[in-house]
């Protein structure tokens, strides 16, 4: 039976609307929002005023500068084509999707005409809208985030160097002060909004009124933009990898034991600030075998289980195509949707890990200790894997895969311990196990190999 979704049980079309001056950070509060969305299998798709306005200086040949130097008149012709685009395309982008959906618009004008435009253009099409404000006047965070956000936007790609592009933001920013309205829940009762003051120090809702809108606003309070690592491994090598089994609950083999050694060394040697570590394990035995000599405070978490294989638990992938053939073929079809008959899909397993990646968005030094599956899943919500790759990711054993976490992307390094362990990989299309030859499902990033420098046991 098809499981409901998010998405079923909230056929809802909602446009989130960015409201801000330049360098609040929107932009990485889209790419977020995005980024989460698509994860939960919501369509999502973030619609830039900034390319089509590089598309409007262009062909009308202007320069960002120009068209934000104060000493000019403000060219509202290319600004106003700007926004009638950019709407254009959400419209249209809402015909093309089924039931549900969700559009980020990320404006560039925001006076309360504007808004009411926009909530009144969306409304006549059916479509919810509720505007997402990033409201800060700490200028010691602004500056920094002038060099930091703005210097890479396209919409500066004429300018010349870095003290260019700073004095170019500025004039932006002083050009949409003279007109900026921030949003009051006097003065626009009737809209929709979130409002986060200074980075989320402070947070005002105004009819916020669908479960979906709910779920964005406690994403967000959950968001923080500061750079870090996440660690995470796969438990050693248990019994059941050795025999070729999936599910169950075995021990560590000889090698699994030996990385749980191993795995005390590559923490002290690779992790930074690892006194302040915590580990998170799953509450199967062969993750907290993993972690037992990390001397570190632990967190077991059932969300952080072994996609269940019901009646599969426990065979070889041999035997499950012996036993189960048409079970077989159509997980390899559909791998991110399949669920075992009695057990999980992909998707189940994205749905209940949900609390953790809000946690993780909330922490630094954490070092998670799980299963292939539910790794492939963490792994790509923070490398935003497409939902039909992910669950074909090659997840190595006995490998410390550190994320760095930054304001525009994740970068992965692998760190492997010398310690043999059997392949668990398992290609499309066959019931053999062994590493992919596919590209597509190996990791990206750097790889570390060869800790040798002290034997253990
Ligand atoms: C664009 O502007 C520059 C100077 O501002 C001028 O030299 C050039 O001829 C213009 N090009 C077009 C196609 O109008
Ligand atoms: C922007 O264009 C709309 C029509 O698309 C027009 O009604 C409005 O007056 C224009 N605004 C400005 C400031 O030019
Ligand atoms: C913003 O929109 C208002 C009303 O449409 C207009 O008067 C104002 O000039 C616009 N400002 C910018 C910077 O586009
Ligand atoms: C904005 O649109 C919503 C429907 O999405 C409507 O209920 C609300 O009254 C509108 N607000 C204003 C101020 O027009
Ligand atoms: C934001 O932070 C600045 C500097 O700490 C402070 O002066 C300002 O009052 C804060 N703004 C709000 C709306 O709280
Ligand atoms: C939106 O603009 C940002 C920079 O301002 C850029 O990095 C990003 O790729 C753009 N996104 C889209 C979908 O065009
Ligand atoms: C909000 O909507 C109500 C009823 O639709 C209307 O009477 C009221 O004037 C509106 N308030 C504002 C601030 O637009
Ligand atoms: C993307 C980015 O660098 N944002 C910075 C904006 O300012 C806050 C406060 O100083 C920083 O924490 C962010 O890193």
């Amino acid at each position: 039976m098809p499981i409901t979704t998010l998405a079923d049980s909230n056929p809802i079309k909602l446009c989130v609307v960015i409201v801000g001056l330049p360098a609040r950070g929107k932009s990485f509060i889209s790419q977020k929002i995005v980024r989460y969305l698509s994860w939960l299998s919501i369509p999502t798709k973030s619609f830039n005023c900034s390319t089509n306005l590089i598309q409007q200086l262009k062909e009308s040949n202007t320069t960002a500068n120009q068209l934000f130097n104060k000493e000019n008149t403000p060219n509202h012709e290319i600004l106003n084509k700007t926004r009638q685009l950019t709407l254009d395309q959400i419209l249209k982008w809402f015909t093309e999707i089924d039931n549900c959906g969700v559009a980020i618009y990320d404006g560039i004008n925001a006076t309360k005409f504007e808004r009411d435009h926009i909530n009144k253009t969306l409304s006549d099409n059916n479509i919810n809208t509720v505007f997402l404000e990033s409201y800060c006047d700490d200028q010691s965070i602004i500056d920094v985030n002038i060099t930091d956000i703005e210097s890479t936007s396209p919409e500066y790609f004429n300018s010349v160097s870095l003290q260019d592009t700073i004095n170019s933001v500025s004039n932006k920013i002083q050009f949409y002060d003279n007109v900026y309205e921030t949003l009051t829940a006097s003065e626009e009762s009737n809209l929709s909004f979130i409002k986060l003051i200074n980075f989320s120090s402070q947070i005002i809702l105004n009819h916020i009124d669908s479960y979906l809108k709910s779920r964005i606003v406690y994403y967000i309070m959950n968001l923080h933009v500061k750079n870090r690592y996440i660690w995470l491994s796969r438990h050693g090598e248990s019994q059941y990898n050795l025999e070729g089994k999936i599910g169950g609950d075995a021990a560590l083999s000889e090698r699994g034991i030996k990385y749980s050694h191993k795995l005390v060394e590559i923490v002290d040697k690779y992790i930074p600030n690892h006194d302040r570590l915590e580990v998170w394990t799953s509450t199967l035995k062969r993750t907290q075998q993993t972690a037992k000599y990390l001397p570190f405070p632990k967190k077991q978490w059932k969300a952080l289980d072994e996609l269940d294989a019901g009646s599969c638990d426990g065979l070889t992938y041999d035997e499950i195509a012996e036993k189960f053939p048409e079970d077989f073929k159509a997980r390899d079809d559909n791998k991110f949707e399949y669920r075992y008959p009695g057990g999980e899909s992909y998707r189940d397993v994205i749905t209940r890990l949900e609390p953790i990646i809000m946690a993780l968005e909330n922490q630094e030094n954490v070092l998670v200790i799980t299963h292939q599956a539910v790794l492939r899943c963490i792994y790509a919500y923070f490398m935003n894997v497409h939902q039909e790759e992910s669950p074909w990711m090659s997840i190595p054993l006995h490998t410390l895969i550190r994320l760095e976490i930054k304001a525009y992307g994740t970068e992965v390094t692998r760190i492997k311990a010398d310690i043999p362990a059997v392949s668990t990989y398992k290609e499309k299309g066959t019931s053999k196990l062994g590493e992919s030859n596919n590209s597509l499902n190996i990791m990206s990033g750097s790889v570390i190999s060869g800790i040798t420098d002290k034997i253990v046991n």
